[in-house]
């Protein structure tokens, strides 16, 4: 299965090296020897990372290894300036962090918010002075000027976040596409068997009429996923910064608790911080619980602390009051 939802990519950059100053003197037909004028070298451009609201993914950069950002040219007589590098932008969703391949202990250390926003990741090599600016009193002829400063080179890694309030978490099958396809205009694949969702869904979800909250559906996480299992976890960097996550545990287990501390387990386990963001229940398919005992077992199962809804996409049972749910936490939240 190839997909188009690129949402990592390592590249390696490099800036322009500044242009060098120029030792050059001036030549005029009736001055024997003129004065240095040897121009300034130009910059060297920027790696700049820009963000580009019509972009959703970060396939374009996929098979993207190196850029290069242009070097500044040397500065030249009569004072004349190098011209500069050209930059090199690197155009990227909203959503995307940068950080750098080789040193872990920083991070992240750009992100990019908005459309249009700039950022340098790399700056260029500043050009050179000329002779021009070392002349003084004792120095009428200085044969020396600035060289330019070198370029960087560095692995940067971009990875993409998506930016949703609400991030289903769930065991494959659970039904988080269902109702991510009730909830919002979004058509994800939906089906019987797990795994049915291999890259992330965005949905939004109108509340009320006037309001709105987005909602991300991610591939199903199964017990052992941080070693791998499954689809692994790195898909859980999409819920990394939704301020809620809404757990959605089947009816159709028999062990709801226990499906609940896995995947809290799971999360634990690819960062810890998920687990500071609120959570919401929402146990799903209750169409297929018929009677009361069968639901007083689900209800005994649940975590007292954590608020929890019973739903159905099918029957659209408990559908208004979760949005009220997670409408009113967001709310608490802002
Ligand atoms: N009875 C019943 N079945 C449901 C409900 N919601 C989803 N299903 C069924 O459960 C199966 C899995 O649904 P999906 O929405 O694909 O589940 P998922 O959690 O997105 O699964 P993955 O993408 O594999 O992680 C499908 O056959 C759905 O029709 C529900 O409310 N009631
Ligand atoms: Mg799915």
């Amino acid at each position: 299965m190839t997909s188009n939802f690129i949402d990592y990519v390592k590249i390696q950059c490099r800036s322009g090296k500044g242009g060098a100053g120029s030792v050059h003197f001036r030549r005029e037909k009736f001055v024997a020897k003129g004065g240095p004028d040897g121009g300034d070298g130009g910059r060297g451009g920027h790696i700049i990372l820009k963000g580009n609201a019509q972009l959703w993914t970060l396939l374009h950069l996929k098979y993207q290894k190196h850029i290069f950002a242009d070097d500044g040219e040397g500065g030249s007589g009569a004072g004349s300036s190098g011209a500069q590098g050209k930059d090199a932008i690197i155009e990227v969703p909203i959503g995307t962090i940068a950080r750098w391949a080789d040193k872990d202990d920083q991070p992240i250390f750009a992100e990019i918010t908005h459309d249009k926003q700039e950022i340098v990741l790399l700056s260029g090599g500043r050009g050179g002075l000329g002779n021009r600016n070392f002349k003084s009193a004792t120095r009428q002829a200085p044969q020396f000027a600035q060289p330019g400063e070198p370029s960087i080179t560095e692995w940067v890694i971009l990875e993409l976040k998506l930016l949703a309030d609400v991030g289903l978490v769930g065991f494959p099958n659970a039904g988080k596409s269902t109702l991510l396809s009730v909830v919002s205009a979004a058509k994800p694949e939906i089906a019987d068997y797990p795994f049915t969702t291999l890259v992330p869904n965005l949905g939004v979800v109108q509340y009320r009429d006037y309001q709105s909250f987005v909602m991300a559906d991610i591939p199903g996480l199964i017990e052992g996923a941080a070693e791998g299992k499954g689809l692994g976890i790195r898909f859980l960097r999409h819920i990394e910064r939704n301020s809620i996550l809404l757990f959605l545990l089947s009816a159709e287990s028999e062990h709801i608790d226990q499906d609940y501390k896995t995947l809290l387990y799971e999360l634990e386990k690819y960062n810890p911080t998920l687990l500071h963001k609120q959570r919401l229940i929402a146990v799903s398919k209750m169409d297929i619980v018929t009677d009361d005992a069968h639901k007083k077992r689900l209800i005994k199962q649940l975590p007292k602390e954590i608020p929890h809804i019973m739903i159905s996409s099918i029957t659209q049972q408990g559908i208004l009051e979760l949005k009220d749910l997670i409408m009113q936490t967001l709310q608490k939240q802002i």
